[in-house]
């Protein structure tokens, strides 16, 4: 549309209308003047015949991630930064601090001793533990101590705060529906008076009352979001062991368990869902497509993800990120365990979830 007056432009491949011509080019420069414009010029890419991410795949290697995120501890101490974090920035989208156009992701290392204060915001956040053994988050009032491959959920709005007590760093995975939540322009967070939560629950209440296939009496009969804290990898682990060895394993997956929500079924949080999957050595995963674009951490073993004209090769505490719709496969050298999380579950809720076709 900057052509020189009088001689008609090319459409562009969002258009759905053809050359814009001088009268039209004229037309819309006097309608833009009021705030307005034509559909027809944007209309094929407003709505695409299917998805088109920004997102590229992406692969951060834990080996050269750890040492950047050590050298983080060096420089500046949690409480200084209140949460000590390198953002996982999808290569295609830097500086929005997201992984996928949905979800934030980051690696957070918290030292021996250290803590990082109290505070609870409108975005939910799940931990998946990396590297460390001992260090807690305390959310609700409840103390999580937090092991390699354990699950953590903070809801929304929940209080939470992290503390070290061991002799030996911790590094995280953390995972925010912080740019969902910005994207309707809902956030509110705040810092709260004591920097370390007073215990007003047992250490791991709420995996004791609710995730023994029980619901105590006066269990709320509505919870979109789990009442569980904490998923210990020492009790999900065996579960995909178990699938595994009486051969229920699906062609795409592996041998794979959800993070569920005991009240309803439903998924761990209305925003994001996890899941852990155990693929048998030599397990050659099908292609397989969805519209949720989803984050991988490798557990153990080791294999490797086709996503399209890419392969990545993973290793123990690699994560990487598969776009929405990208056909992608799995193939393991070794046993391995992949955890995974997307924003499926908000997508379900909106009834516009896909997969494969
Ligand atoms: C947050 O509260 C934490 O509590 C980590 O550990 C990362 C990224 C964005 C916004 C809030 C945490 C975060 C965050």
């Amino acid at each position: 549309m900057d052509a020189p007056a009088g001689s008609p432009t090319a459409a562009s491949s969002d258009s759905v209308a053809g050359a814009v011509t001088p009268e039209r080019a004229a037309y819309y420069e006097r309608i833009g003047k009021e705030n307005l414009a034509p559909l027809w010029e944007v209309l094929r890419g407003l709505v695409p015949p299917e998805p088109k991410t920004p997102c590229v795949p992406a692969l951060w290697r834990f080996n050269d991630v750890r040492k950047m995120v050590m050298e983080a501890g060096t420089l500046i101490t949690a409480k200084e930064a209140e949460r000590r974090v390198l953002v996982l920035e999808n290569p295609a989208l830097r500086g929005k601090s997201r992984i996928t156009q949905s979800l934030y992701a980051g690696l957070q290392l918290i030292l021996p001793g250290e803590i990082a204060p109290a505070h609870r915001h409108t975005a939910s956040a799940i931990r998946f533990v990396l590297d460390g053994d001992g260090a807690y988050t305390a959310v609700d009032g409840e103390k999580t101590v937090m092991r390699r491959g354990d699950f953590v959920i903070t809801p929304n709005w929940t209080p939470h705060d992290h503390g070290n007590p061991s002799q030996q760093p911790m590094i995280w995975l953390d995972v925010l529906d912080v740019p969902t939540v910005n994207f309707f322009d809902a956030a509110f967070s705040e810092h709260l008076d004591q920097e370390t939560q007073s215990n007003t629950r047992e250490d791991g209440d709420s995996y004791a009352r609710y995730g023994s296939g029980v619901l105590p009496d006066g269990a709320p009969k509505e919870m979109i979001r789990s009442p569980i804290i904490s998923y210990p990898f020492a009790r999900v682990r065996p579960v995909i062991e178990r699938m595994a060895k009486s051969d229920d394993i699906n062609p795409y997956h592996g041998a794979r368990v959800r993070y569920a929500n005991p009240i309803n079924g439903g998924w761990a949080t209305p925003t994001m869902g996890a899941q852990l999957a155990l693929l048998p050595k030599g397990f050659k995963g099908k292609d397989y497509r969805s519209t949720d674009g989803t984050i991988f951490v490798c557990v153990e073993g080791e294999g490797t993800t086709k996503v399209e004209e890419q392969t990545f090769h993973w290793t123990p505490g690699d994560v990487f990120v598969v776009p929405s719709w990208k056909t992608y496969a799995h193939t393991a050298k070794s046993e391995s365990v992949l955890f995974s999380i997307s924003d499926r579950p908000a997508q379900e809720a909106l009834g516009i979830w896909r997969e494969l076709n």
